[in-house]
């Protein structure tokens, strides 16, 4: 352990929250060559269906679907389970899931969070349901399961769809089950800043197979056939570029998961003393989706809030994230929804802090992040 008093060099270079994992450029460059030649780019190509196969395998989802991003997916799992009114929400979450829901044509409610797990606290949905509540859309936060068994006890007392987003729990499991099992539907993102990307793209797991034909057209324009526009649809089809991606990177997981543990250890052999400074980890029976590494920052017992960590790192050229700041409830377009009282993810929103993770950031530059914070923290107390 460094002495909390020697300081530690600043980076040269920002280090920023991630940097996205690339598969060898020759790998990458042998499907383009393909498709140069094939001149298949888009609609639902080998590529395309090949990734869409292989992901469903990945994720243990018999029924699953390929998007150009997480955000449509989540927008179009709403409209495929026919979702209007409200949705009993979480307010603690990144702008897509408030979005979806708006964009589907429902309006959110924002519901308290569990203030271990920071998901949606099942006491406050049951407390915000109401007579024109048609579903719950709970948020695996940074990959942390929701408490799926409670949540689907009140959904099936009122009648009422489950969708989760899952943008940060790839490959995710609860209690050795996939985290695709839960609700009636599961998003995946895979975009850029995801573990597993497709430079911009998404998923979505369901239960019952018969959405699937549906959610098919709702991605390429409501098209039934050649002669048969059947719904009104979007375009959200991910393309042959973001399939090869997909596909190289899935043979680099293991890897990168390796990778991105071994940082997370290191900052918890660095960190794990400092008063005031609490490493989110994911609860018990709970597979580390490795997607974040989030600290909650205690202003008393740490001597700084979490906005000045944030704020005086940056000279140092660590670049924190503060995932979910601003909380959801509080931003302009959604002032008139009904809310509970957020007491939780206000205090969520304030203390959380994410610091750089990725496979390449290696023990020496995450060692140098560490020291970094505890030099701060000892100049500060
Ligand atoms: N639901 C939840 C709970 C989510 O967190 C998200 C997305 C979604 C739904 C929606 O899924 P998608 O529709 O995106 O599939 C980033 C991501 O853009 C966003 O996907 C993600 N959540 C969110 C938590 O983080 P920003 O605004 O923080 O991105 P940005 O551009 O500031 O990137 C963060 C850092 O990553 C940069 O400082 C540098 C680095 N970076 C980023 C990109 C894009 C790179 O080094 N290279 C890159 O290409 O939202």
């Amino acid at each position: 352990m460094p002495h909390p008093h020697s300081s530690p060099q600043p980076f040269a270079e920002p280090v920023y929250v991630t940097r996205p994992f690339l598969p060898p450029l020759a790998q990458f460059e042998a499907h383009l060559r393909k498709i140069w030649q094939t001149r298949r780019l888009s609609n639902m190509g080998c590529l395309h269906d090949e990734l869409e196969q292989a992901l469903g395998k990945k994720l243990g989802a018999p029924n699953f679907r390929v998007f150009s991003n997480g955000t449509l997916a989540l927008q179009l799992a709403l409209q495929a389970l026919a979702v209007r009114g409200e949705v009993l929400t979480t307010p603690f979450t990144f702008p897509a899931t408030l979005h979806a829901i708006a964009m589907a044509g429902a309006r959110p409610v924002f519901c308290d969070i569990d203030p271990d797990t920071l998901c949606i606290d099942p006491a406050s949905i049951a407390r915000m349901w109401g007579p024109d509540t048609s579903a719950i859309m709970g948020v695996h936060v940074y990959g942390t399961p929701c408490a799926v068994t409670d949540i689907q006890g009140i959904a099936d007392q009122h009648g009422l769809k489950v969708v989760y987003d899952a943008a940060h729990a790839f490959g995710t499991t609860f209690h050795g089950r996939p985290i695709a099992d839960f609700g009636d539907a599961t998003m995946f993102s895979f975009h850029a800043t995801k573990l597993f990307h497709t430079i911009e793209g998404g998923g979505l797991a369901f239960a019952d197979a018969t959405l699937g034909r549906k959610l098919e057209m709702l991605r390429n324009f409501g098209i039934e056939s050649e002669d048969v526009v059947a719904i009104i649809g979007t375009n959200a089809k991910l393309n042959e570029i973001q399939a090869a991606m997909g596909i190289e990177m899935l043979k680099a997981m293991d890897e990168e998961c390796r990778n991105r543990a071994q940082v997370k250890q290191t900052y918890q052999a660095l960190l794990g003393d400092l008063p005031g400074l609490k490493i989110i980890k994911p609860g018990p029976g709970v597979t580390d989706s490795l997607q974040y590494m989030v600290i909650r920052i205690d202003e008393s017992a740490f001597g700084l809030s979490r906005d000045a960590l944030h704020a005086a790192l940056k000279p140092w050229n660590v670049i924190t994230r503060r995932y979910f700041y601003p909380l959801g409830s509080d931003y302009p377009s959604y002032a008139d929804c009904r809310r509970d009282n957020l007491p939780h993810a206000q205090r969520a929103s304030r203390e959380v802090l994410c610091l750089p993770l990725y496979g390449e950031l290696g023990i020496e530059m995450t060692e140098r992040i560490g020291r970094i914070i505890r030099y701060i923290h000892s100049t500060a107390s």
